[in-house]
């Protein structure tokens, strides 16, 4: 037979097939009992959108190469999905549609979850929910009240973000350049009064229990550190040295009270209670606070707009320098929400506050000195000097270090008193703020709550719940539609019984994916988890996902879990005990004469000469090749994968974007990659085929040939390696060791088909169960139907993973360098530990080392076992 017999392998056919198989075997549900030895592979669940992109593809075709790979060595495999299917698209689909947010949703989970299916996941669907579930909402409403009576949930008016357009509150990652990230729109602030999540409570817990992350990336346990951002600092008090002032002292935060002989002005926020006092008698600062406000509370804002400042009519006395008086501004760049929302500045020594000093003429002191700088023509001009150094022109600090110089200050002032109180006292803070989760939005969890005139705020009942959405609502006109909406904003207080308003506002959608993960552990359960299963399965053994959720989304799991723990619903801290952050998907861009982006559907590529040339297929017209990026709308460079698994099957789409490069770096997507998985996968299947027509065949010798030794050896070396590999998600290079195993067997098969010895046989079969085994994580439908032409009636997804066996591992060769005086000539390949005789002769065997020798005894020959041979001619 030769290799034309075999039909080309038909994926349109086999995957389907196996795809109806596992899901009538249910071969990937796991039942509701306490597992035994359980593994949990998660990919963040994706927003319904109508269509999965390629990102998706690579997120979960690694999570199912984890998931297959673990349950094929025997754990308990939890892989669940699910939607997180709240939010503001589905109301801007009803908007634009006049659709419900509800039918447009559940349509575009129907759609995705069919792409999905396509794939071959092993995911177990009788899992699967959507956020929007009432089910799960209704849990959700649970954990809040919980919360809430936990004392873990508040509610405080703030300055918010507010776009016009949407008429919503933003978070300040949602303001890009002072507008909102969907609308465009110039973000406004508001104080609105606002349900909160008291985060800020856990932050020196989620700061600390970082460095037990070890199973995360460095990068993303980094991101967290600073977002939570600790500073430890000293408050302390400016005595107001004018006579006519709304108050007496100002207090300050500072982390750089070793500056202190540096200050040269006081900065309130535009948002200082005292700035706010000192307003009532002067219009032209009423004017600069109102001009602050227009900036937007995004702290990048705030840290690039130009550093402005009002001037009051308030001066303060040093603390330090007898008889010196610093100004008081009210300045653009002081939060009010950090520290006190008041500093000093120090020009010689931060950025903003030089910045500020050289626009209003105030002075800059120098009193840090680099090493090696002199002290008397050591000056800042448009630099500050924010590294360690000696201080100087400061009294008695001098001299000392940045370090020794804070806690002298510090002890200082905290002796000293000030009206009555320390002038300094220590103190930690974090930058990690309360998370708030009012939203004016219709399509979200409803905050359970209503609100009555006499008992205040009332929490609803939980036999009550859910509190649900209602489905007769208009989104004709923007605002939130269940703000006016009488037959849900209308109740009665389950305390009093008078007229009572419900609230109105919804949860963020953070809050829908913060816990997710833990209700796929009981799905259908009453309460929002089965505390014995959630602690049975918890934490996730392997998350994946994209490194945009680096911040957020994980810090709110993590302090969700820490919640949901003090409310007995979980027994762990920290959610997610490994976690990985997938590279994207790039690709080539396209231009056409017009400068227009085209879509990689829209050109054809030829090589003439080296030079790969691109023209448009519709037009014939040039096309310019532009650079590689991430696969986007707006450049039109996608590739629909549902097109890609239509024309190839989803194992070949699976094969190609584990492939090509380290799953943490970005892949890019080309034809000849996806064309060359193709090829990989008939390749396979033609193998398989060919390899078992010749084990069928009756040996009549056994000899130990060295062939079949040297293939069992490849074979078990590859399993060995490829198993590291994929457990430690080295997936492409597995994927290098499976080729190097192909093109060994396809060595092999050849050699011994003529008349294959018994011994040949059982290598052949060996290396041919082991490279079907090993692909199967990754291109699982393939390898079933491989599997199948072998004969075996168990699917290879419920075969045990293949154990490399040690005796095989060992290279019982070694390849020596052989020299002839000093100079390498060759090398030899002999038995590990030969007798120095043995390698000898080999040395002295080789074409370079007997042409030197002419004929000629060597007068010597060296031999270091396992090392080296020297001949001395
Ligand atoms: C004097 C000083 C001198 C400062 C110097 C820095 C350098 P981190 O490390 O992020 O905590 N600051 C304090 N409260 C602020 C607020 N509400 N808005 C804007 N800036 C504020 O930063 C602490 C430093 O940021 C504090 O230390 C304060 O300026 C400023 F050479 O005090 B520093
Ligand atoms: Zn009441």
């Amino acid at each position: 037979m030769t290799a034309n017999d075999f039909e080309r392998y038909n994926p349109r056919e086999k995957e389907p097939f196996w795809q109806k198989t596992w899901d009538e075997k249910e071969t990937f549900t796991v039942s509701d009992e306490i597992p035994a030895d359980p593994y949990y592979v998660l990919e963040m669940f994706p927003y319904p959108s109508g269509r999965i992109h390629v990102g998706h593809v690579r997120n979960y075709a690694m999570g199912d190469v984890v998931a297959r790979f673990q349950r094929a060595r025997g754990k308990t495999v939890l892989h669940p999905m699910g939607w997180d299917a709240f939010g503001m698209p589905a109301e801007n689909a009803a908007m634009a549609n006049k659709v419900h947010p509800r039918e447009w949703t559940y349509a575009n989970i129907a759609a995705m979850r069919t792409q999905l299916q396509s794939m071959g996941l092993s995911l177990d669907w009788s899992r699967e929910f959507a956020t929007c579930d009432e089910a799960y909402y209704h849990r959700q409403q649970m954990l809040f009240l919980d919360f809430l009576e936990a004392g873990l949930v508040t509610r405080k008016t703030s300055k918010v973000n507010w776009d016009p357009v949407d008429q919503t509150v933003l978070a300040n990652e949602q303001v890009i350049d002072g507008r909102g990230w969907r609308s465009g729109a110039l973000v406004e602030q508001r104080e609105l009064t606002q349900w909160f999540f008291k985060i800020s409570d856990f932050a020196e817990e989620l700061l600390e229990a970082i460095d037990g992350l070890d199973n995360w990336p460095e990068k993303v346990r980094l991101m967290q550190q600073n977002w939570i951002g600790r500073s430890e600092g000293l408050r302390m008090l400016f005595e107001v040295a004018t006579e006519q002032s709304p108050a007496k002292t100002i207090e300050v935060f500072t982390t750089r009270p070793d500056t202190l002989f540096g200050a040269s002005f006081i900065a309130l926020s535009a948002d200082h209670p005292l700035a706010a006092e000192l307003a009532k008698t002067d219009p032209a600062l009423v004017d600069f606070i109102a001009e602050c406000h227009r900036m937007g509370t995004a702290a990048e804002t705030i840290e690039t707009a130009e550093k402005k400042g009002f001037k009051t009519t308030l001066e303060v006395k040093h603390p330090v320098i007898e008889g010196a008086t610093l100004p008081v501004y009210v300045a653009n760049f002081v939060l009010m929400d950090y520290g006190t929302g008041a500093i000093f500045g120090c020009p010689g020594h931060d950025q903003r506050d030089l910045d500020f000093a050289n626009a209003y003429g105030l002075p800059v002191i120098p009193v840090i000195l680099p090493e090696d700088a002199d002290p008397k023509s050591f000056t800042i001009t448009d630099e500050a000097y924010t590294g360690p150094g000696k201080v100087f022109n400061s009294g008695f600090l001098d001299g000392l270090d940045v370090e020794d110089a804070k806690a002298k200050i510090a002890q200082t002032l905290e002796t000293r008193l000030v009206d009555g109180k320390p002038q300094g006292v220590r103190q930690t803070n974090y930058r990690l703020r309360d998370w708030g989760i009012s939203r004016q939005r219709y399509w979200g969890c409803p905050i359970p709550v209503i609100h009555c005139d006499h008992c205040g705020v009332v929490p609803v009942p939980k036999d009550q719940l859910p509190v649900r959405l209602p489905e007769d609502v208009e989104f004709d006109t923007p605002g939130n539609p269940l703000d006016r909406h009488p037959g849900f904003r209308n109740t009665t207080c389950p305390e009093c019984g008078a007229e009572a308003r419900r609230e109105t506002d919804t949860m963020d959608t953070f809050v829908d994916s913060s816990w997710y993960f833990a209700r796929f552990t009981a799905p259908g359960a009453e309460t929002p988890t089965v505390p014995a299963l959630a602690n049975a399965w918890m934490p996730v053994d392997q998350y994946i996902g994209g490194i945009e959720h680096a911040i957020l989304h994980l810090l709110y799991s993590r302090f969700f879990t820490r919640a949901m723990k003090k409310t007995g619903h979980i027994g762990i801290d920290e959610p997610f005990k490994g976690l990985f952050t997938q590279g994207m998907v790039t690709h080539e861009t396209y231009k056409d004469d017009s400068g227009q982006w085209l879509a990689p559907t829209e050109v054809a590529i030829e090589m003439v000469g080296e030079e790969r040339v691109a023209r448009h297929i519709g037009t014939g017209k040039p096309v310019t090749i532009g650079s590689v990026e991430k696969m986007s709308k707006s450049k039109r460079n996608v590739i629909d994968p549902e097109d890609m698994i239509a024309a190839y099957g989803a194992d070949t789409v699976r094969w190609f974007v584990l492939s090509d490069s380290p799953p943490e770096r970005d892949v890019q997507w080309t034809e000849a990659g996806i064309e060359g998985a193709w090829r990989y996968v008939q390749r396979v299947w033609r193998l398989v085929n060919e390899a078992s027509a010749v084990l069928d065949t009756s040996a009549e010798t056994l000899d130990e040939d060295p062939a079949s030794i040297e293939m069992l050896k490849t074979a078990h070396k590859a399993v060995d390696q490829i198993t590291r590999d994929i457990a430690g998600l080295r997936f492409n290079r597995a994927v290098a060791q499976v080729y190097e195993l192909t093109n060994a067997i396809s060595k092999f098969l050849p050699a011994i088909a003529p008349a294959p010895s018994l011994t040949a046989i059982k290598a052949l079969r060996t290396s041919v169960e082991f490279l079907i085994q090993t692909i199967a994580p990754m291109m699982p439908h393939l390898a079933e139907s491989c599997w199948g032409v072998l004969g075996h009636d168990r699917m290879v997804c419920d075969t045990p993973w293949p154990e490399a066996d040690p005796r095989y591992l060992v290279d019982d060769t070694v390849v020596l360098a052989v020299q002839v005086n000093g100079k390498r000539r060759g090398e030899i390949s002999v038995a590990k530990d030969a007798a120095g005789p043995q390698v000898e002769e080999a040395a002295l065997a080789l074409d370079a080392v007997a042409r030197i020798l002419d004929g000629k005894s060597p007068k010597k020959v060296i031999v270091v076992p396992n090392r080296i041979v020297n001949v001395v001619a």
